[in-house]
């Protein structure tokens, strides 16, 4: 596989997100984050990790956007932190955390490297959690006027917006299951979240519109996973219908006009509780394009004991695929099938992968990281992102998670995402092998696996 292979304009690029790398919690000015406060909850996170300094990435971000260029990455996908920008959720700004993006984003200039900026990757301020954080309408709102405040601020220096990271993991993990922050559990909590998240995806999209120049792009991104039914029969693919309906088409329908797939999972109705007239019309946006993420694939079964979704999925340990440090099984042909999934919609003029990777157990062994489940990993996804945007040309680019390893949520730092390793102590950054295969392979050179 060689660049040349992908169509004219295809671009690569890696991503990370603010509360994953930052670090600097709690310093110039920054307010707390739902991120921050779960982390001190007892048993919460793995190991009992933070990330309070992570990657320290908010005082080497010199040194890191260095790298990034001499590893040939022209376009960089990264995240605004909600509270450094305003402590409180809403009200008075941190002129010192405006200061640092706008240092961060002249650096990626000088450097030639395109920033791709997410509003939202999941570090809510902690003042609006005190009040119901997205259970309550009112987050929406604080939302609104954050998206208008950055797009005003940012606007000669981005060129390419995305709203929210994967609205169905935050929503999901962080308000159904608890495992997430801000940790709140059941459909009381999710589908209220749900419906102002829903709301301030689209609406969020409109302000960023409205206040960018023409030639700024703005979109928003989906985590999807892919069912293949249990046994071919009417009940099992059923099942993995309502699975696609919850996963993926859950928060990607109603932005395209389609409103929640409540037909296929009627339990899910009672979300309208939750809004007010005129709703329905504010959950659409013309994007100009959406973001796609895969790490999973699922075997999906027919469940008659699990109520409103009456399915589950089978354990990984069944499977004969082999799986990542994750658990997650290797599936490429899941991201192949999911982009030409998500291509048909009439409604989506342009796709990229804005995350694909994977985490093994590597090691530092004198300087090096040899990684070659990691290459194999990225060369057979980006084979399946070559094949999807041979068929469909709405399939544009291609993002890694991650630059370099980082903080992995409820995991801690034992997961390793990233091309570039991490030696947390020290603060080294050692770029893998699979960062020489990718700076290779930028520079027009083929790769095999
Ligand atoms: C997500 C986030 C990333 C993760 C990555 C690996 O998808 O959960 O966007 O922050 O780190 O996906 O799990």
């Amino acid at each position: 596989m060689k660049r040349s292979d992908f169509p004219e304009g295809f671009i690569f690029g890696t991503a990370t997100a603010a509360y994953q790398i930052e670090g600097a919690a709690a310093v110039d000015g920054k307010g707390p984050s739902i991120w921050d406060d779960f982390c001190q909850s007892p048993g919460k996170i793995a190991g009992g990790e933070s990330g309070e300094l992570a990657c320290d990435h908010y005082n080497r971000f010199e040194q890191d956007l260095d790298l990034m260029k001499d590893l040939g990455l022209k376009h960089y996908r990264f995240s605004l932190s909600w509270p450094r920008i305003l402590p409180y959720g809403v009200g008075a700004k941190n002129q010192r955390g405006l200061d640092y993006y706008h240092r961060l984003l002249e650096a990626c200039r000088k450097r030639d490297i395109e920033p791709y900026v997410t509003m939202y990757h999941w570090d809510l301020p902690s003042a609006l959690e005190s009040r119901g954080g997205w259970t309550n309408r009112d987050t929406y709102h604080a939302f609104c006027d954050y998206a208008d405040l950055i797009t005003r601020e940012f606007k000669d220096q981005v060129r390419h917006w995305m709203v929210l990271n994967e609205p169905f993991v935050f929503t999901a993990v962080g308000h159904f299951a608890g495992i997430h922050a801000p940790g709140r559990k059941g459909l009381r909590n999710f589908l209220p979240a749900a419906h102002h998240v829903t709301l301030a995806q689209a609406e969020g999209g409109r302000i960023a519109r409205a206040n960018a120049t023409s030639d700024t792009e703005i979109g928003t991104t989906f985590s999807c996973a892919y069912p293949t039914p249990h046994r071919n029969t009417r009940l099992h693919q059923k099942a993995a219908a309502r699975y696609d309906a919850v996963f993926n088409r859950f928060f990607l329908d109603p932005v395209c006009g389609r409103g929640y797939p409540v037909d296929t999972i009627p339990g899910l109705k009672k979300i309208w509780k939750y809004a007010k007239t005129g709703d329905e019309e504010k959950l659409a946006f013309d994007f100009d394009f959406i973001g796609v993420q895969n790490y999973i694939r699922d075997v999906v079964k027919f469940w008659p004991f699990q109520p409103v979704l009456w399915f589950k999925t089978i354990e990984p340990a069944k499977r004969v695929e082999k799986t990542t440090d994750m658990g997650w099984e290797i599936y490429p042909d899941s991201l192949y099938h999911l982009l030409l999934q998500f291509a048909e919609y009439p409604e989506i003029k342009k796709i990229y992968v804005t995350e694909s990777g994977a985490a093994f157990p590597d090691k530092l062994v004198q300087g090096r990281v040899s990684d070659p489940e990691r290459q194999k990993y990225l060369h057979d996804y980006m084979d399946a992102t070559l094949r999807a945007a041979q068929k469909s040309s709405k399939i544009q680019g291609y993002f890694v998670w991650s630059f370099m390893d980082n903080f992995e949520w409820a995991e801690g730092y034992r997961p390793r995402f990233g091309i570039v390793y991490v030696d947390y102590p020290e603060q080294q950054r050692y770029p893998k092998d699979s960062a020489f295969m990718i700076r290779d392979f930028l520079a027009g050179k083929e790769i095999s696996f």
